[in-house]
């Protein structure tokens, strides 16, 4: 991953309207819940319920799902290690970007190196944006029974190489901010822990 620009003679332009400003205007303060954990966990599912409880409560939140961001930002990155480093680099820059425009930034990567996660937290810490990470977690076996897009029965036949928890690694979060086992909560129980930390955190009252 860069973390330097390898562009030279930049110059950083400071904006007239402050971060506390857009929150105020905003009633709510930005900040990113990034879901890590296995293809079929069920990341996409609670980020979907999430974004719309939200939005019921007039919050605003964007959703960023990794199927949908490799068909457009990140559609020259395939799943080896380097492009997956670049896939969660690029979305940890927009995340930071749309957690300090005010958001309430709901992503659902699978992530799996925790060096990478790391170097997103970091890049929301020293930029002052809370950073919250969401371990999905289940059983590979469960993920694997389920198999929504048929990937998992395809990397078992060897139709997918490189397929997380079959041919390629899944890093857990070791001190995550919250973990939700799925195959034993409820997508309501899910969002209702969700909802209940960013509170708790004071991203909104009502
Ligand atoms: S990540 O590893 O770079 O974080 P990301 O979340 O963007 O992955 O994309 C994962 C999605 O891509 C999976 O949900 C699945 O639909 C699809 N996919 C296709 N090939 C693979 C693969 N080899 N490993 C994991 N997911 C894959």
């Amino acid at each position: 991953m860069k973390d330097q620009p390898k562009a030279t003679h930049l110059t950083w332009h400071e904006g007239q309207v402050s971060r506390d400003q857009r929150y105020d205007n905003l009633g709510q303060r930005g900040g990113t819940l990034w879901m890590t954990g296995l293809s079929g966990s069920g990341k996409s599912t609670i980020a979907v319920a999430l974004e719309q409880r939200l939005h019921a409560l007039g919050r605003h939140a964007y959703r960023l799902d990794g199927d949908n961001i490799r068909m457009g930002l990140c559609s020259n990155l395939g799943f080896s290690a380097e492009d997956r480093s670049e896939n969660i680099r690029r979305i940890g820059e927009v995340s930071k970007l749309f957690a300090d425009a005010g958001l309430i930034v709901i992503n659902s990567f699978i992530s799996p190196y925790a060096r990478q996660r790391t170097w997103v937290r970091e890049l929301h810490e020293a930029a002052g944006l809370p950073f919250y990470e969401v371990f999905i977690h289940v059983p590979l076996a469960v993920a694997e029974a389920r198999d929504p897009k048929g990937l998992y029965r395809k990397a078992r036949a060897g139709e997918i190489t490189h397929f997380t928890g079959i041919d390629d690694p899944f890093e857990a979060p070791v001190d995550p901010a919250l973990e939700l086992r799925t195959d034993v909560m409820s997508v309501e129980q899910s969002v209702d822990a969700l909802i209940a930390l960013l509170k708790k955190n004071n991203h909104f009252t009502a």
